[in-house]
């Protein structure tokens, strides 16, 4: 069962956002979900490598076997071929805060890789700290990160609370160059069904999962349609997902040029 977000709570999240930098929402996803998600992969996992019908000793045997980078590209593109990105984005209480967050009028990025935590020292897969600004997201795109496969015993990212608000943090080869002393990271408080929003300036890394751990997420940035482009946005792909009553008003009248009684008289549906 997830949770409805009441006006009063998406309120709190918000000045939790400004303070914090990021917010999670508590059972926002349905489990129906997250399992059709791990079935999703699993399934694509045995099909391509005739693997183990079960999730994670499928995804250990299978990033031996292929680059590790393109399997999670793959797998990626398969919950998009199932619409899971959008699915996520429009469970009712995430939906709603993102409208809280950015307005109506929503667009997400494609083209992502899965992130999955699987231990080995890979730091492209364990990332350092890091601020989503570095990699080209404008400070209006939230980063929303959905655990999918989290047991109990794996860890979520760590952030350290407040420090978006210090802007653009200088680095070198993906590492900060200097991380003030007292700052205080914190491990997210999270778990399957649970979703995190992230902004672009606040820092954040991978906790590494220890021994056959292995933690399953999807990241989904969002950010709103019409937002002046303040990274390299416009060198990503994006598809729209909700649209405004001022947008839906706009697609009706079909063309930029508004063409004088377009739907006059009209039994077109729609
Ligand atoms: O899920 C992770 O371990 C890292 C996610 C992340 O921070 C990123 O992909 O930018
Ligand atoms: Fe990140």
């Amino acid at each position: 069962m997830t949770t409805m977000l009441t006006d009063e709570a998406a309120t709190t999240l918000c000045d939790d956002f400004m303070d914090q930098g990021y917010i999670i929402i508590k059972r926002c996803i349905a489990t129906a979900l997250l399992d059709q998600a791990k079935q999703i992969l699993t399934e694509k996992i045995y099909k391509q490598f005739k693997l183990k019908d079960n999730l994670v000793p499928g995804l250990l045997q299978a990033q031996s076997l292929m680059d590790p980078y393109d399997l999670r590209v793959m797998l990626q593109k398969e919950l998009e071929y199932f619409d899971i990105p959008e699915q996520l984005l429009l469970s009712p209480a995430l939906l709603k805060m993102l409208i809280h967050l950015l307005g109506p009028d929503l667009e997400r990025q494609l083209k992502l890789e899965l992130l999955v935590n699987a231990g080995g020292g890979n730091d492209f897969f364990i990332k350092k700290w890091h601020q989503e600004y570095w990699s080209g997201s404008g400070i209006f795109m939230l980063q929303v990160w959905t655990p999918i496969h989290m047991p109990e015993v794996a860890y979520g990212l760590e952030l350290i609370p407040g420090s978006h608000k210090w802007g653009h943090i200088p680095h070198e080869n993906r590492q900060p160059l200097h991380i003030p002393e007292d700052a205080q990271p914190v491990s997210m408080d999270i778990a399957e069904g649970d979703t995190a929003i992230i902004h672009a300036l606040c820092l954040h890394r991978t906790l590494a999962t220890a021994g056959d751990t292995v933690r399953v997420a999807t990241l989904n940035p969002v950010r709103n349609i019409y937002h002046e482009k303040a990274g390299f946005e416009h060198l990503r792909c994006y598809h729209p997902f909700h649209f405004s009553p001022l947008s839906k008003i706009q697609k009706m009248l079909g063309n930029p040029h508004l063409s004088a009684f377009r739907l006059r008289g009209s039994q077109r549906n729609p």
